[in-house]
């Protein structure tokens, strides 16, 4: 089995975020999410109830998943739908005419915000997620539907998902000064892990937060354990 540089094989799937030690929020009585554009990027929004997702062509990827901290976990099985599918079927029709869509927030239930680039979100295997190894997806990994980018860091891959913006531009970073500055792209075979510095160099610093981050994020967790 070959990881992407950098990355090393974990047991399991390990619940980890920003999140650290709170528990996951709650999810209405009937979750939706919201598709929009940002300063007219769209003609209309849409609310997509999870009845709605569940009429869209569904997709099975199987993956493993590289958190940027330095941990994989392996050969895991999601299904949903594939964000191409959702973009084609209900994000097209809202397009404005020569105004052309370049990145895509995706934000979550507790806050949690992601940005990516149009074109990384569209590859094949970029899912909304609402199973995982044949189960809905549990608390810890995203209840009731997340963002799934096997080709880039985790925290690409939004859990809780409630809301996709669509922007003409690059929005505002959240963390553009914190001293672990997402890149933009987070590719794992091109090891973009931070902004500015290479991946290798960030490396030990990202590994020595493992345990302290997945430690916590257990601590939140609200999956019974038997
Ligand atoms: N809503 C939300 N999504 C999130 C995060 C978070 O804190 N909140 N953390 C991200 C990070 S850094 C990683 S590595 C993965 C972890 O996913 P997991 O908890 O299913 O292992 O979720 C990503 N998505
Ligand atoms: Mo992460």
């Amino acid at each position: 089995m070959t990881l992407p540089p950098g990355q090393h094989a974990v047991d399991g799937f390990p619940r980890f975020g920003t999140h650290i030690h709170h528990p996951p929020p709650p999810v209405p009585a009937e979750p939706v999410i919201e598709i929009c554009g940002a300063d007219g990027a769209l003609a209309g929004a849409v609310a997509l109830s999870l009845a709605d997702l569940a009429e869209l062509p569904r997709q099975e990827v199987g993956a493993d998943f590289h958190c940027v901290a330095g941990w994989s976990a392996t050969g895991l099985r999601w299904e949903g739908v594939a964000f191409g599918t959702l973009h084609r079927l209900r994000v097209e029709p809202l397009l404005v005419p020569d105004v052309p869509i370049s990145h895509v927030v995706f934000e979550g239930l507790d806050g949690y915000r992601s940005i990516a680039l149009l074109d990384d979100a569209l590859a094949d295997d970029v899912l909304i997620a609402d199973r995982l190894d044949g189960r809905p997806l549990d608390s810890d990994h995203g209840a009731p539907v997340r963002l799934v980018s096997p080709g880039q860091y985790g925290f690409i891959s939004t859990k809780h998902l409630c809301r996709i913006e669509f922007h003409t531009s690059e929005p505002p970073a959240t963390d553009r000064w914190s001293p672990i500055a997402a890149h933009r792209r987070a590719r794992v075979w091109q090891e973009e892990r931070h902004r500015r510095l290479p991946g290798r160099v960030v490396r030990p610093v990202y590994r020595a937060l493992i345990g302290p981050i997945r430690a916590l994020s257990a601590r939140g967790s609200r999956v019974m354990r038997t």
